[in-house]
């Protein structure tokens, strides 16, 4: 496109962006493939802080991966064991119990659990898991099981999804994750992860949860062979539904991680993408309150610069991550509060400490209680 086109058609969308108008599909294509980034950048900031100030929020959490093993073979993923490969582990009882004692310890907030679909296991021991964290420590907040998790246990209970969603809250689930996404759009998937959860049974997952009365995030894996079209009409499905239930809160766009993967032949996406991510998923999801910078993946120093591109969330201090560090991700196991303080501070944002839920914590050392929600 000529270069006076495309300021014309810049200006158009500016134009959209300030007066607070929705973006169409065609806009969301045109920014991604011909717009560079600092237009991009400042664009998304301009919304970012519209809705969330200068604030930055983070959170003080908990990772754990309570199986490795699956039946699936997604291609992206080096976090999968066969069921009887030397890496397979499973979590017992009393090591679930450890992990959130060491939660306790560290003053988690949250416990963040995602994992494989192991062969031999039924519903109950996931359901099992959850009502074994909640026993050991009711005040933490457990947010666990990707849709796609929610689809195997209503295939492997042949229960419909709303009972699978309400046993995991009765015995204390408390929000789900966004993960399982990957990308929407049938002839990418099916290149990526064929077998598991086609996209609109995560979104009917999704759907049926806020029903639920459960908030959930969403996600979408980029940086592989997906090009603008997918990555345009994945946030767009995303729209729709929250238009539809209000109820995401935040939305992840995931780096892919090639090392040790199947498609490990694939170049590693560049801090120039990742940004680009960050911001047009500002501009697109116009009803997401939060646009998440997983520093894990992005990595410190992209996502202390993701705050000036739309981001308003960089996760938290997370210990024991395993899925992307098994994909070759080169960040450290955790950061401290007083790290997570000088990355955001830094990028000229207010540090907020959140729950899952966004609202603020009253934090002394270990201990905390829950305040108001930051955003009136
Ligand atoms: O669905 C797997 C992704 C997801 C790789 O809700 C990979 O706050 C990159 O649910 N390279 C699971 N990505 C993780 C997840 C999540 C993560 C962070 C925050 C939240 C949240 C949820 O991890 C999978 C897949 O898309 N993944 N392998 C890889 N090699
Ligand atoms: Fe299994 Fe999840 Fe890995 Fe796919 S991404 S192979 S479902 S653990």
């Amino acid at each position: 496109m000529p270069q006076a086109d495309i300021q014309k058609r810049v200006a158009e969308i500016e134009e959209k962006v300030y007066s607070g108008t929705r973006l169409s599909i065609e806009d969301g294509l045109f920014l991604d493939r011909s717009v560079d980034l600092l237009t991009l950048g400042r664009l998304a900031h301009h919304v970012r802080v519209q809705r969330n100030g200068h604030y930055a929020y983070y959170n003080t959490n908990i990772h754990l991966n309570p199986t490795n093993v699956c039946v699936y073979r997604c291609r992206f993923c080096a976090f999968r064991s066969d069921l009887k490969a030397d890496k397979a582990y499973v979590f017992t009882d009393e090591m679930v119990r450890e992990r959130v004692r060491e939660a306790q310890e560290k003053g988690a907030t949250e416990i963040h659990v995602v994992g494989g679909l192991h062969h031999q296991k039924k519903f109950d021991w996931y359901l099992n898991l959850v009502r074994v964290i909640h026993e050991t420590d009711p005040d933490i907040h457990i947010k666990a099981w990707t849709g796609v998790e929610m689809n195997w246990f209503s295939h492997i209970t042949k229960k419909p999804y709303d009972w699978v969603i309400q046993e995991l809250i009765d015995v204390g689930l408390g929000s789900m994750p966004g993960g399982g996404a990957e990308i929407f759009d049938e002839t990418i998937r099916k290149q990526l992860c064929e077998h598991k959860s086609d996209s609109e049974r995560w979104l009917e997952i999704h759907r049926t949860a806020h029903q639920l009365g459960l908030r959930t995030n969403a996600t979408m894996l980029y940086g592989h062979v997906e090009e603008a079209e997918h990555r345009i009409d994945h946030l767009n499905r995303l729209r729709t539904l929250q238009d539809e239930t209000g109820g995401f809160q935040t939305f992840i766009p995931l780096a892919f991680h090639p090392e040790n993967t199947g498609l490990d032949y694939l170049p590693k996406p560049t801090g120039q993408m990742d940004l680009r991510m960050i911001a047009l998923s500002r501009l697109m999801l116009d009803n997401f309150d939060h646009i998440k910078a997983y520093w894990i993946m992005l990595g410190e120093a992209t996502a202390q610069i993701a705050l000036g591109f739309g981001a308003d969330d960089i996760d938290g201090t997370v210990v024991h991550e395993t899925i992307y560090h098994d994909a070759g991700a080169k960040t450290p196991q955790a950061l401290t509060v007083p790290a997570l303080h000088r990355m955001i501070r830094e990028a000229g944002c207010e540090p907020v400490e959140r729950d899952t839920l966004y609202r603020r914590v009253i934090r002394d050392g270990h201990r905390w209680s829950i305040g108001e929600p930051v955003l009136a």
